[in-house]
């Protein structure tokens, strides 16, 4: 990667089943898979896309795409210290959910840049033929947009970039499981762009990466760098905001274990 070339890091995230790790396989390897693998760990991959798709200006971007466990994973709702493995899952998923510009200073391997560089874009996936699927997700979103808030009134940097993914659309009947409004409320309170794709049909897959790889490099101009310490307040971590199993603070930063090896 030449210096030119920004990384931009983007979380993919939603419930179990709802086409995660086909919409990545899909734009990375332009493949389809049947068989449901679930993903235990994280899946990451990286591609550098000319995000202008002018063949005369071409701009390029590495995009570090993570593919994450799902969010309603049967380990996210164990208690912290049932073992080593819940725990890893669930600080990764806190590091991923708190999004801390912090470690981005400190970029010396890459077990640090996975785990700790900034997430500039989420990317937040539901089955369009689930509404379970989008009820899950709106836990999620709704605990970023309440770190970013909190955030955003510390220091002056961009917030990350999102894009609401409807999948399965190629087996959506007319009458779908989802309000409409429901999406369009969603997209106005959370300021998020939005489209509906078929991996199997590879119906706007590109177009999902490209959006929002674009909204992420706009605002992450001028916006990199700013540290910031943790409150106990902003430490809590997204089971607390649950209500459930609360998290211990003391020693909580080491044992923030990377799920990538
Ligand atoms: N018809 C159709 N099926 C799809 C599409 N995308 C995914 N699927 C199927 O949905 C199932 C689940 O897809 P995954 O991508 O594994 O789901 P996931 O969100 O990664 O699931 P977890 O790893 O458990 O979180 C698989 O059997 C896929 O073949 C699509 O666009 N159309
Ligand atoms: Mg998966």
């Amino acid at each position: 990667m030449s210096k030119k070339e920004k990384l931009i890091r983007i979380c993919v995230l939603g419930a179990s089943f709802s086409g995660k790790s086909t919409l990545c396989n899909r734009f990375i390897n332009n493949n389809f898979e049947w068989i449901y693998e679930p993903t235990i760990e994280v899946g990451i991959f990286r591609k550098l896309i000319n995000i202008t798709e002018d063949e005369e200006h071409k701009q390029y971007c590495m995009m570090q795409i993570e593919d994450l466990f799902p969010i309603n994973h049967p380990y996210l709702q164990m208690p912290k210290g049932t073992n080593s493995d819940v725990d890893n899952m669930m600080s990764y998923y806190d590091l991923v959910l708190g999004n801390k510009r912090s470690g981005e200073k400190k970029k010396s391997n890459e077990k640090v840049l996975f785990k700790e560089t900034f997430i500039h874009g989420y990317m937040y996936i539901y089955d369009m033929n689930s509404l379970a699927s989008l009820e899950e997700l709106e836990k999620v979103i709704e605990y970023v947009h309440i770190r970013e808030e909190k955030e955003a009134g510390k220091k002056k940097s961009g917030l990350a970039a999102k894009i609401l993914v409807g999948t399965k659309k190629d087996i959506c009947p007319q009458q779908s499981p989802i309000p409409a409004n429901k999406i369009e409320q969603l997209k106005k309170k959370y300021n998020l762009l939005s489209r509906k794709v078929s991996a199997l049909t590879n119906s706007e897959v590109k177009e999902v990466f490209l959006d929002l790889a674009r909204n992420a490099m706009d605002r992450s101009s001028g916006a990199d760098g700013g540290q910031d310490s943790e409150s106990e307040e902003e430490s809590s971590g997204f089971f607390s905001f649950l209500g459930c199993g609360k998290r211990e603070k003391e020693g909580e930063k080491e044992k923030s274990g990377c799920l990538i090896s």
